[in-house]
């Protein structure tokens, strides 16, 4: 009896101070307000996000009491307000637990070069660094934290990121799924669905300040790579409601009709409303948004970026050299559609599955309609590409190369000619580097742009050459990222975000904050890559 009161007691708690931000963060301690402004203008943190993730000693009401008695211009003084009143950054995020962690998964005897399969175990094992979750006790029952309260343990990027993020989550899972921990990723994908029940989607990472922007829609292929390695078609029934739920959200608040050759296209766009800068990177975003002499557009437009995963490239910069030009509200982009396309055949197929064949046959026309549009919008005949299409030029964007205008390929799309003619294109940035694939072709000083090779792509152009019967490339790519993730790690005992695309082992730049170490992702693709090619991958360093 006790103990079911003391669980409601937690339930209500966690209910009650859930509750307040459902939507959009409402806070005037974390999302808006003089405080935020006064803390971050002050520069008082290098990094912005410092603050955003430090929990309150006392209610916001109390604290936003005595900051209005306090000189907030005077520095020294708004540093002894925030140690009286705040706990130290990060502190309701501890570290977690890994139920179903073994130290040698079986695919570690696969790999046969042993400098690699150190390399993996070592990999494998810093899982349980990464593992954290939510800690409630330091907090007193009116205090204030940004972090949401899931209830099973998550695994984090690393560094500065303390929190789990949507899309990294997805490489996460593909890699724990190898180690067999599928009771991790269950509750994972637990903790995914209370996210989305609160808030009616899934933001772009787990804290407050995230909501209002999402980041690319993956969650039904987390759950359909769950259910593929567990069979567990119990699991898949009780959430099957929620990733309609996440298909809709996205229909609903992000698509856009398209006309061409009189026929209509309903498509999806990254798109926020805000008027605010982000609170984990306001000083940047305020000074930029008044440079820029638009602020209402331009942090709309910083938002949308963000909730795109490409935060930032020059991919949505009208002017490539200049982020104040950005505009994505001007652009369609091909990935997330190729992203929307694979949802669609997936819920087809899910509730096929569990019977429900008037869902699956909606979701499986919706999957066609989309094909046919991928193919209509994003394809540029004359250059026989994909990209993104712009909606003021009407047409494909072509100026430069992006990795992800090969994504309908990888997401299943049969495009109107031999894919071969379309990849050439693209050997410069498959092939041409020592480390593995940029992002993009040309230099912008901006961290989505060339140099940078970032982990994730690796696994999705590696699965469509394999599924093409293009083994030697798949390896010859998946040999060069390993390759520099090695080497970085043999020589500076991190594992990296980013990468520098010339220089094996060096780590990439630019971008809003220093280059991260931990890191999950790049771990989760690294371990795929060696669980593909364990018995030819080498290294050379
Ligand atoms: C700023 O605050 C500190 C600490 O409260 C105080 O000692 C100092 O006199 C204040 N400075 C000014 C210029 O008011
Ligand atoms: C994976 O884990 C499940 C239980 O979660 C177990 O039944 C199964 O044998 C494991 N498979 C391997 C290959 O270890
Ligand atoms: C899941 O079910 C399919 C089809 O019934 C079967 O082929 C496969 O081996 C099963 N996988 C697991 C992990 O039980
Ligand atoms: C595409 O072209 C390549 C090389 O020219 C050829 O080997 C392959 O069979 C073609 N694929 C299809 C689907 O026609
Ligand atoms: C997810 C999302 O975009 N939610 C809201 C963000 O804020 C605007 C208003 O500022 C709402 O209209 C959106 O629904």
């Amino acid at each position: 009896m006790i103990f079911y009161i003391f669980i409601l007691f937690i339930k209500i708690r966690l209910n009650s101070m859930q509750i307040l931000d459902i939507g959009q963060c409402s806070s005037k301690v974390f999302c808006h307000g003089d405080l935020l402004h006064s803390v971050q203008m002050s520069f008082m943190f290098t990094d912005s996000k410092t603050y955003v993730d430090m929990p309150t000693k006392y209610s916001e009401y109390e604290i936003l009491d005595k900051f209005s008695s306090i000189n907030s211009k005077n520095r020294t003084k708004l540093k002894e307000f925030l140690n009286e009143n705040f706990h130290p950054s990060g502190s309701s995020i501890i570290d977690g637990e890994l139920i179903d962690w073994i130290p040698k998964p079986e695919y570690l005897t696969n790999i046969k070069n042993l400098n690699l399969r150190h390399f993996a175990t070592h990999l494998h094992s810093k899982w349980r660094k990464l593992t954290k979750k939510f800690d409630a006790n330091i907090l007193c029952s009116h205090c204030r934290t940004s972090a949401f309260l899931t209830r099973n343990s998550f695994i984090v990027p690393g560094g500065r990121f303390i929190e789990y993020y949507y899309w990294d989550t997805y490489w996460i899972i593909e890699s724990l799924l190898i180690s067999n921990m599928s009771e991790t990723v269950k509750g994972i994908l637990q903790n995914f669905f209370d996210i989305l029940q609160w808030n009616g989607f899934i933001p772009n990472g787990a804290q407050i300040y995230y909501l209002n922007r999402s980041q690319p829609p993956l969650l039904i292929q987390m759950v359909y790579a769950y259910f593929k390695h567990t069979n567990d078609s119990n699991f898949l029934k009780s959430s099957i409601h929620l990733l309609d739920k996440e298909y809709s959200f996205w229909m609903k608040e992000k698509s856009i009709e398209i006309i061409k050759d009189d026929k209509k296209y309903l498509l999806n766009q990254y798109r926020v409303k805000s008027d605010r800068p982000r609170p984990e990177s306001y000083k940047e975003d305020y000074i930029n948004a008044h440079e820029s002499g638009n602020p209402r557009k331009y942090y709309s437009n910083v938002m949308t970026a963000a909730e795109s995963g490409w935060d930032f490239s020059s991919r949505w910069f009208e002017n490539p050299m200049d982020i104040k030009t950005i505009q994505i509200d001007k652009i369609i982009p091909v990935d997330l559609n190729s992203i929307m396309f694979r949802n669609e055949q997936i819920l087809a197929e899910l509730h096929k599955l569990l019977g429900n064949k008037e869902k699956s046959d909606i979701y499986k026309k919706l999957s066609e309609l989309r094909h046919e549009a991928i193919n209509k919008i994003f394809w540029h005949h004359k250059q026989k590409t994909y990209g993104d299409y712009n909606l003021e030029k009407d047409d494909v964007n072509l100026d430069n190369l992006f990795i992800t205008d090969l994504s309908p390929l990888w997401f299943g799309i049969n495009p109107p000619i031999n894919d071969s003619i379309i990849l050439t294109r693209y050997n410069s940035l498959l092939f041409n580097y020592k480390s593995g694939i940029p992002a993009s072709n040309i230099k912008t000083g901006q961290q989505w742009d060339f140099p940078n090779v970032w982990a994730p792509y690796h696994t999705w152009v590696v699965e469509h050459l394999l599924t093409t019967n293009r083994f030697s490339e798949a390896l010859n790519i998946a040999q060069r990222f390993v390759n520099t993730v090695y080497c970085g790690w043999k020589e500076k005992g991190n594992v990296f975000e980013k990468y520098h695309a010339e220089e094996p082992g060096r780590y990439g730049y630019g971008g809003e904050y220093v280059v991260q170490e931990g890191f999950g992702w790049t771990n989760g693709v690294v371990i795929f890559l060696m669980n593909k090619f364990g018995r030819s991958i080498k290294t050379f360093c």
